[in-house]
Parts: C-alpha cells; structure tokens; sequence
C-alpha cells in the first residue's frame, strides 16, 4: 500500500471524548487579523461610502468596482467567446435548479381553525432584497450564481444584487455573464471581499451606479467575506444572512463492495477545491479504506490542482467503523456539508442520517451533480452548521408571516380566556382591548 496523507482512526477504540477530538475541524489557515481588518472596511464603508468602496477594490483587487450590464450584446459576446456545448450544459443546469426550487417552493398553509371562529394560518413572503455572493478565487464559480440567484427568482425576490470579485484581467469569465442571463439577472457587479458585503450591508452610490442595502446576504466566501458576513448581521438594523459556509467538506461512507475509483475521485473533487477543504472517508473494511487510499495517490498525481488537493488530503481522515449504525454515528457527530453514501443498501442507511447539508445516495450519485445541474442549491453550511441548519432553498429567500381571522363568535370564545391571561401578566390594557371583543 502507498503512503498517503489520511489520517487514520479506529472509531470502536475511542471514547466520547476521543471521538470529538477525531472529528475536530481544523483551525483555520487564516491570515492574523481578518476581524480587525473586516472591522476596519466596515466602518470606512459605513462613514464613507462609495468611495471607500472604490478605494478598497483598488488597493485589494486592483480594479474599481464595475457593473457590467447583462445586456443582449454582452450576452452573444459572452455565448461566442464559449463553444456552443458550454452554453448548453449552463442551459440545462439552470434549467433543472429552477424545476426543482420551483417545486420546492414552500406554499401558504391551509387556515387552521383552533377555536370555531378562530382561524389561522402561516403565509409565505420574498424578502425583498438579497445579496449574492459568488466567489471568485482560485476558480470562478458561476454554478454558484445559478445556485443563489435561480432560488431568489423563484421566490420573488425583487431587488437581486449579485457581486463577484474581478479576475486577474479585471474582467468576467463568459459564463459568469451567461449565468446571470440564466437566472434573469440585469448586471452582475465586479467586487469582492469584505468591501463588496459593506457595499451590499450600507448600500453604496458607485460611478456605475447605486447599490441599494440588501435585507438578506448569501453565498460562501473566503475568511474575510465569511467574517464581513458576520460582523454586517452583528450590526444594529444590519442585514441577515444565510449560513456559515466555508470550505467545502465531503464524507464518503462505503462498505467493501464499494468502487474504489469511484469513491477516491469523488474525494478529490472536494479536496481540489481549497487547501482547507475536508474530506473524510468512513467505511466498515480496512481493505477498502486501504484500496481508496492506494486509489486516491494514483489520482492525485495527475490533477491539474494537485497542490491544493495535497494540501487538503493533508487533513484528510480515514475512519474505520464496525457496522453502518457507526458510520451513521461519525456523520451525525460531524455533520458534513456532503455526504456520500455508497455502499450496498445506500437509500436504507439515509433514515438514519440527520445531520449533512446534502447526502447523495448510491455510486451514480456523484457529489459533483449535485455541485452543478442535479438541481437543489450547493450552497451549503460547513463547519457542522448542518446539524442545526439546511441548505440554502426556495425558502431561504422568503419569510412567512401568520394570518389570524376571527370572527365576532369566535372573539366571544377567546376573548375571555385572553383578557384573563393578561390580567395574570399584569397587563391591564392587553385584557381591555380583549373586553371591549368579548361583549362587542
Ligand atoms: N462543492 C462546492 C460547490 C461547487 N463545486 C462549485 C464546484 N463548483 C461547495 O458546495
Ligand atoms: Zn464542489
């Protein structure tokens, strides 16, 4: 067997305290003082504006912020620069995200009557802006603009702001315009980092024109975009935002029948994406863990990103388990972002699942479908965030609000046991206003 980086653990031989210690994430490889940098291009922003906006775009990314018009002009230009085969593929993803946010989106409930008279429902509402962030990195990700702007169209969102850095050039990458002209977007914005989330958190007048501040901000990022996300939702009146999403993390669950091709590509095609990427590879036989690792070395060598998938295997763990109960166990205790199940009874072990952004059932479910045309959002929470929170939907660009209907009867009913309950708070003007229903 070849040396490789995972880090093995036998899971029966560890006890609770063990266990946690495996599945620790590790720190983060961040550059010192993000909070206080992030703090500092807030404020500046908050103080100054566009023109702060400007100034930081040019000083971190070399390029002032631009709007570039999704215009049908830019669009032929865009679809020319892309063999005609690229245009489609965007096509068809786009075209299934939308069928599938479409039938997923959440519809008023029923009224319930609790009381005779008394009726009640909850209504759903888009929010009314949202801010869209689509990293650009190492590799510009304009799946992840399909993956947030499809969901607010198909939720109603009025006011869509979608920004992304610049590349090296200080342009767009083609499909980034034929992503948005996908999702119906008008103008992609060019900026990133902290200063894009102040420019979306103040709202900004830029020489391109304004931003309006956004209700609501969304998409993954680097640290300092994550941090920015956080320190904007921390301020007085600041906007909400999705979920904690940074680097990608996958855990593989195979038995000894899986394909060890099968299962090593799909941890590299998470690990490739960031040297801080997670993958995990859980399985009830060592053989397999050792055929995967051997088969993983093999496909490394010859990746075009090998470096980073390095760096990433570096962290990498191989978990050995008794029984599938087990490695449900490891998942639920780590709460992937992905999770991949690919042994015998794959859809069985599922209902045993109950903390991972997406699980993809079975060895022709590659995460990579997922991460591109199978249809539901890939922005989704990292760091163990999904064994409290889904991924990003339909609904995550709406609200709902209850509806209460109440007729003279049934204010007769409930009125009485209102006013009683509020004098028992202490609240006298609560139990009147309830009175004056309860003998209207
Ligand atoms: N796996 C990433 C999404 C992505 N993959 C974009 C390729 N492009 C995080 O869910
Ligand atoms: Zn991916």
């Amino acid at each position: 067997m070849t040396e490789t980086a995972f880090k093995r653990i036998d899971w029966s031989s560890l006890d609770a305290a063990g266990k946690k210690t495996a599945l620790a994430r590790p720190t983060q490889r961040t550059a010192g003082d993000v909070t206080e940098v992030v703090r500092t291009i807030l404020n500046d922003v908050r103080e100054r504006g566009g023109a702060a906006v400007t100034e930081w775009c040019l000083k971190l990314d070399k390029a002032p912020p631009r709007r570039i018009a999704i215009t049908p002009g830019a669009i032929a230009e865009a679809r020319n620069a892309l063999p005609p085969a690229d245009t489609r593929a965007l096509r068809f993803a786009a075209d299934n995200i939308r069928v599938f946010h479409q039938a997923t989106r959440p519809e008023d409930t029923p009224y319930v009557e609790t009381t005779p008279g008394v009726r009640s429902k909850l209504a759903w509402r888009p929010i009314a802006s949202a801010g869209l962030y689509i990293p650009g990195g190492t590799a510009p990700l304009f799946s992840s603009l399909l993956m947030l702007a499809i969901p607010a169209e198909v939720a109603g969102v009025r006011e869509r702001i979608a920004v992304t850095p610049p590349n090296k050039e200080g342009g767009v990458h083609p499909a980034m315009i034929l992503a948005a002209a996908e999702a119906g977007l008008d103008a992609i914005w060019l900026m990133g980092g902290a200063q894009a989330i102040a420019a979306l958190t103040f709202g900004v007048e830029l020489e391109d024109g304004i931003i309006p501040p956004c209700d609501k901000l969304f998409g993954p990022g680097n640290a300092y975009v994550a941090e920015a996300k956080k320190q904007a939702s921390a301020l007085p009146g600041g906007p909400a935002v999705d979920m904690p999403a940074g680097p990608s993390e996958l855990m593989v669950i195979v038995d000894r029948d899986a394909a060890p091709e099968i299962a090593a590509a799909d941890l590299l095609s998470q690990a490739e994406h960031d040297a801080d990427a997670q993958v995990l590879l859980v399985s009830t036989s060592r053989a397999t863990i050792d055929y995967i690792l051997t088969e993983v070395e093999v496909q490394v060598a010859t990746l075009p990103r090998e470096a980073i998938a390095r760096a990433s295997l570096n962290e990498a763990r191989a978990i050995l388990v008794r029984d599938l109960d087990a490695a449900a166990e490891v998942a639920n205790l780590y709460g992937p972002e992905h999770l991949s199940i690919q042994v015998e009874e794959s859809e069985e072990l599922v209902e045993s699942i109950n903390a991972a952004g997406a699980v993809f059932v079975g060895r022709f479910a590659a995460e990579t479908l997922g991460d591109y045309a199978a249809g539901p959002s890939h922005v989704l929470p990292t760091d163990g965030g999904a064994k409290t929170l889904g991924g990003v939907t339909t609904a995550s660009f709406m609200t709902t609000m209850s509806v209460q209907l109440v007729t003279e009867d049934g204010a007769r009913q409930l009125a009485p046991i209102a006013a009683r309950l509020a004098r028992m708070e202490g609240l006298e003007a609560h139990a009147r206003a309830a009175d004056l229903r309860a003998d209207a």
